[in-house]
């Protein structure tokens, strides 16, 4: 008798622990990065290309001996390709020019030790071209930038160019009017352009290192940037040079470098024609390493005459230095970081941040205020100061980094993390049935970007497991971004519109999808076209080259 009940019920419970644990996804440290993670950018289907500083990470040693600060990290085999480079990356930046190319610039001063020799980086311009085999390598130009930049925002503009502003004229902790370079400059086929002064980098200081810049999509404000320091923002005219509206300082505490807050574009849709929106979360009040952190979001609707910033939690828990991923649900996700301190190095006998945050929020813009949050499941690795986080291909966001140590360590509290880990989001629900995108308009997937247009119509064929029909078909379109320093340069997610979904004779089926109108929306370059079952992204997305 008591066999019989009981072994029910234990399977019943069972099965509840396995909803419950998959309601919250899962965790997986998956490889090693060679490299420590302070910078990472998808480049193509299966790879990751991964920018440190220049330092003696102890497993990128380069034939010739040297040890190497740059790898390309292989998402099929989990392995790692080092990358040579002669000029310092620290503390850089990254964005796609529209025709693909990988431009970085920026980093720290020269370096020679143990096996590094590194020229300085401070003005370095480099490009990168992905490839899908082992053939790919940095180029670095002998142009240089207009002045130096340690810590500047770079983003992609509309017409493919791409826009560099800001940063510190030295290695710095927060910026001051001797160390602040208060210019942009503009990346384009004749390399870079001359500095025009911006007065925001001015009137942001001391807090304007990494500002957050996102190009507006549509509404009254289009095609201009919003521009984001410490507590301030502007709508800004780069082609006029002038501010075409200040915006309110968002409420409570500054948001930026070391105080770093987490600055996101949120996703657009057609339904919302594109409404243009930006959510901050977390940040710090001081610079000690004793303050909690900021538990609030603010979010600011561009499309609106006059922005004002909404406020709300930041899912129940104070964070700084969170990183934000887009997923092509439209939810918003914010992960690694710290409850307490600031960004920065270990200094003076201790950590500048601690209590690590290992759980990632989920946000849901379309959600009313008081549930629009998720708490999913905790890793066990820290990821504070020079992480990273990355939404691949297959749906689950890549995660790796943490280096609070001027040098690598592995004998401290907070080490210098080189595990990279995987988390799968819960809409990937082994129990339901996933698709695979078998073509793209007739092409073969991810054997490069596929060309498409703005504002044109593609056929998707994808299969589904035999005997399953497929649900809802959703589909966005994704810049994954640069990221770095909890900022997502470039990273946009657009929904797109799905048209009516058929059957083929062979048992495959279509959807037809609908780019969007024009590069104010997503401006041109590399991304990824994702399609959704019932919410669930199928195994793979393709790769696009839009407008270029
Ligand atoms: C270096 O590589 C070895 C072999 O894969 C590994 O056991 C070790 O943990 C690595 N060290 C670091 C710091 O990643
Ligand atoms: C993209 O443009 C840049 C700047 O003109 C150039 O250096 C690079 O070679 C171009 N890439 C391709 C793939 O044409
Ligand atoms: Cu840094």
């Amino acid at each position: 008798m008591k066999t019989n009940t009981g072994t029910p019920v234990a399977v019943a419970m069972l099965l509840l622990l396995a909803t419950f644990v998959s309601a919250q996804g899962h965790w997986e440290v998956v490889g090693l990065t060679g490299v420590a993670a302070m910078h990472a950018v998808l480049v193509a289907p299966n790879r990751v290309l991964i920018i440190d500083k220049a330092e003696p990470n102890p497993n990128a040693t380069l034939p010739d001996g040297t040890t190497g600060w740059s790898c390309e990290y292989h998402l099929d085999t989990n392995t790692y390709r080092v990358l040579p480079l002669k000029t310092n990356t620290f503390c850089s930046a990254g964005a796609f020019l529209g025709n693909g190319t990988l431009l970085s610039t920026a980093g720290s001063g020269a370096i020679k030790q143990d096996n590094i020799n590194a020229q300085s980086g401070f003005a370095a311009i480099r490009l990168f071209q992905p490839c899908q085999d082992d053939n790919c390598w940095w180029t670095e130009l002998p142009a240089r930038l207009s002045g130096f930049r340690w810590y500047n925002t770079m983003v992609t503009l509309p017409d493919g160019r791409v826009l560099n502003l800001g940063g510190s004229k030295v290695q710095t902790g927060a910026n001051s009017v001797s160390t602040n370079n208060p210019t942009y400059e503009i990346y384009s086929s004749t390399g870079t352009s001359d500095a025009f002064p911006i007065q925001f980098l001015i009137d942001t200081l001391p807090y304007n290192l990494y500002p957050c810049v996102h190009v507006i999509s549509d509404g009254y404000y289009q095609g201009y940037l919003f521009i984001f320091a410490n507590r301030q923002s502007v709508i800004y005219d780069i082609k006029q040079n002038r501010v075409v509206k200040a915006l309110p300082d968002i409420p409570g505490v500054p948001r930026s470098y070391p105080l770093t807050g987490s600055c996101a574009y949120l996703p657009m849709t057609f339904e919302n024609k594109y409404n243009p929106q930006v959510i901050i979360c977390g940040g710090q009040a001081v610079q000690s390493y004793t303050s909690p952190a900021d538990n609030t979001c603010g979010r600011i609707n561009l499309g609106d005459r006059e922005p004002a910033w909404e406020m709300d939690d930041f899912g129940g828990q104070a964070r700084v230095m969170g990183d934000s991923v887009a997923l092509p649900d439209g939810t918003m996700v914010f992960v690694n970081g710290a409850a307490v301190g600031t960004a920065g190095y270990y200094e003076d006998g201790h950590y500048l941040a601690s209590d690590p945050v290992l759980f990632p929020v989920a946000y849901d813009m379309n959600a009313p205020k008081g549930q629009r949050w998720t708490r999913y499941a905790a890793t066990t690795i820290p990821r504070m100061y020079h992480s990273v986080a990355t939404l691949i291909p297959d749906g689950t966001i890549w995660v790796a980094g943490s280096n609070p140590n001027p040098e690598p360590r592995q004998d401290v509290k907070f080490i210098t993390e080189y595990r990279a880990e995987v988390f799968t989001p819960p809409y990937i629900n082994p129990s339901k049935p996933r698709i695979t995108i078998t073509s793209f308009d007739s092409s073969a997937i991810n054997e490069g970007p596929i060309s498409v247009k703005y504002g044109a119509e593609y056929q998707v064929t994808f299969t589904i497991a035999s005997g399953a029909k497929p649900g809802t078909i959703t589909s966005s379109l994704i810049n994954t971004g640069f990221k770095t320093h909890s900022q997502s340069m470039s990273m946009r997610c657009v929904k797109l519109l799905v048209g009516k979904v058929t059957a083929n004779s062979d048992g495959s089926y279509m959807a037809t999808v609908q780019t969007p109108p024009n590069a104010f929306i997503i401006p041109p370059g590399p991304q990824y076209v994702f399609l959704l079952n019932d919410g669930q992204p199928a195994k793979t997305a393709v790769q696009v080259s839009i407008g270029a």
